[in-house]
């Protein structure tokens, strides 16, 4: 028998989502960050194994949506729960749940959705709660059991039904993973508002079989978060450019050419039609 079937990964910002995911698929496909709020757009991350395929959907962390970029990223939350087999729910165990936390699990056990709810950062595990598993993507702890459970919920079918070749493991292009390398890496550099107000767009890429030439834009949302991302002698965006080339190059597994670029786009997380233009439709 083979299983194939989606599974929606929920959850509050930071709780650990695009870790398990990159863990599952065993490369840097999400971008990662201690900062709240860093994933935007729904990743496919496709895991096979001999008799199964499930496609993981990375979410941006669920949050009060303000902008429209918020409403966007709100959104995907809605599709990627509406088209899952089974919502995986992610309790940071290294924090007590917050009460809206805890009744919005039970409103999605109240409804029907089929429903797991699993404790991440079991090595830093401070607070019980109740949870189907608990599990760490840092040191692969109690993934194979949150596998077993995840297919418990994936109908069975008697042919082979996987829906992407066994080496695939996103829907992404590699210009996108590659803009999103560049925000992780802003994300890392900038404090306070900035980095959340940054999108990144790569509008040159063209590559030979040794070397690829690539050039992005950081667009912010005022002209003196510009300045700010550049930083004294370009050191802040030179700091972002070689973290950043040197992800893309273990991707593409060739040497690498980036130059980044700065522009100012006020106020775009608000304008539907900005957001469209860099790639949040
Ligand atoms: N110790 C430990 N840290 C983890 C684990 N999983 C994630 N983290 C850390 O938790 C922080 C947030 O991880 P992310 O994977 O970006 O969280 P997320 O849920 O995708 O966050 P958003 O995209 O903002 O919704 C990062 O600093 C990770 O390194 C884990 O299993 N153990
Ligand atoms: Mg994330």
């Amino acid at each position: 028998m083979y299983k194939f079937g989606y599974v929606a990964i929920l959850g509050k910002p930071n709780a650990g989502k695009s870790t398990l995911i990159n863990y599952l698929v065993g490369m840097k496909l999400a971008i990662v960050s201690q900062k709240p709020q860093t994933t935007r757009d729904n990743i496919l991350g496709i895991y096979t194994s001999k008799n199964s395929q499930l496609v993981f959907i990375d979410t941006p962390g669920i949050h009060k949506a303000t902008s429209h970029l918020d409403k966007f990223m709100m959104k995907n939350v809605r599709t990627a729960k509406a088209g899952a087999d089974v919502v995986l729910y992610l309790l940071d165990s290294s924090v007590a749940p917050d009460p809206d936390e805890i009744e919005h699990i039970e409103k999605m056990k109240a409804d029907g959705i089929n429903l797991i709810v699993a404790g991440s950062k079991l090595d830093k595990k401070k607070v019980d709660f109740d949870c189907d598993v608990c599990f760490s993507a840092l040191t692969g702890e109690n993934i194979p059991l949150l596998i077993e459970k995840i297919l418990k919920f994936i109908p069975s079918s008697k042919t082979k039904n996987f829906l992407y070749d066994a080496d695939e493991v996103t829907d992404k292009p590699v210009k996108f993973i590659i803009s999103e390398y560049i925000r992780e890496s802003a994300l890392k550099q900038l404090k306070k508002e900035i980095p959340h107000g940054i999108a990144v767009v790569v509008t040159k890429f063209e590559e030979t079989s040794k070397i690829a030439n690539i050039e992005a834009e950081i667009v912010c949302e005022k002209p003196n978060h510009k300045g700010i991302i550049i930083g004294k002698g370009g050191a802040t965006l030179k700091a972002i450019g070689i973290e950043s080339r040197a992800n893309a190059e273990q991707l593409l597994g060739k040497k690498v050419m980036l130059s980044l670029f700065v522009k100012v786009e006020e106020g775009w997380k608000d304008k539907p039609n900005k957001l469209t233009g860099l790639g949040y439709n």
